[in-house]
């Protein structure tokens, strides 16, 4: 039997871990742990885990046409029993030092961007465009990532291009960007907009592109509902909507200003919640989450 504490950790974040697995393995786990205006909340959201990894799954065999990833298995001895469902082995790689984000709609920190120099990323966008404008095109927008608990930094294609090269920073854009539009073509067609997305790349030993950590998942992109959307303000998160709605309405009793822990959240808000990453695996994949591994 393997368990876990076999495995030396070596990356851990807000919601995942990182685990060596020989030398040319990790083992990628996702915990059931949500997070809400930045905080890791104390309540877990069951299944969350499991949800995120299926959905990783389904797009990294959606998008093999397009490029190699880092997935080698699912359900397999080297995967323990306590993870099962929500770990993946996954290929050691050299990883690039970017945030590869792509956004087709202007929020976040592309909109306050925006509003201040009527560019992101030094893309130039046409002016008028308001919170959660859908973009002309899609556009590549990296970040540098920063250490745990800081936001990534914003950063030109051409600070890209000074770090890993031209060419190869030309190749995480067009990969990037040819990923994005997939993701969000098939998320429309089940009625859900993909406003943003983040993605990690890696290299293997042969120089090769390949996609990396998790893939259009709700934690690392931002999904919304079609129905009711609306230019000109913030949009609900098809996943934590309840989650926010709750801790800042009165009953939470919860001040955001305050920088202090949030309180737990209610079952049913958790169990709603729930039902979103279940609805939007379900939506998306056109699978069952009954026939994911647990
Ligand atoms: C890797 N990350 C960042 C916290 C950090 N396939 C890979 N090979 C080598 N390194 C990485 C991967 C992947 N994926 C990715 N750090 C190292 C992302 N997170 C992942 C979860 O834990």
């Amino acid at each position: 039997m393997t368990t876990l504490a076999e495995y030396p950790k070596i990356a851990a974040g807000k919601v995942r871990e990182l685990y060596a697995v020989g030398d040319e393995h990790l083992l990628l786990v996702t915990s059931d742990r949500i997070s809400a205006y930045d905080f890791v909340l104390d309540t877990p959201i069951p299944d969350k885990g499991r949800v995120l990894t299926a959905m990783s799954v389904f797009w990294f065999e959606q998008l093999a046409d397009l490029l190699p990833n880092h997935l080698v298995a699912y359900d397999d001895p080297r995967i323990p029993a306590e993870v099962r469902g929500r770990a993946l082995l996954v290929r050691r790689l050299e990883m690039l030092p970017v945030e590869a984000v792509a956004r087709g709609y202007l929020t976040g920190s592309g909109f306050s961007d925006y509003t201040a120099t009527g560019s992101v990323c030094g893309v130039e966008l046409p002016a008028g465009l308001v919170e959660s404008s859908r973009l002309p095109e899609p556009i590549f927008t990296p970040a540098s990532k920063a250490d745990l608990g800081e936001h990534d930094e914003n950063v030109t294609f051409e600070h890209v291009a000074e770090k890993i090269g031209k060419k190869r920073a030309e190749e995480v854009r067009d990969a990037t960007l040819a990923i994005y539009r997939r993701g969000a073509e098939l998320a429309a067609e089940r009625g859900i907009l993909l406003a943003d997305t983040k993605f990690e790349f890696g290299r293997d030993n042969d120089g090769n592109l390949v996609l990396a950590d998790e893939v259009l998942t709700p934690d690392s992109s931002r999904y919304w509902p079609s129905e009711g959307y609306q230019a000109g303000h913030s949009q609900p998160s098809f996943d934590k909507q309840y989650v926010r709605d709750w801790l800042t309405s009165p009953a939470s009793g919860w001040d955001r200003e305050s920088n202090t822990q949030p309180p737990p959240l209610p079952d049913e808000v958790a169990l709603a919640t729930r039902g979103r990453y279940v609805e939007a695996y379900e939506r998306i994949t056109g699978r069952s989450l009954a026939d994911w591994p647990a």
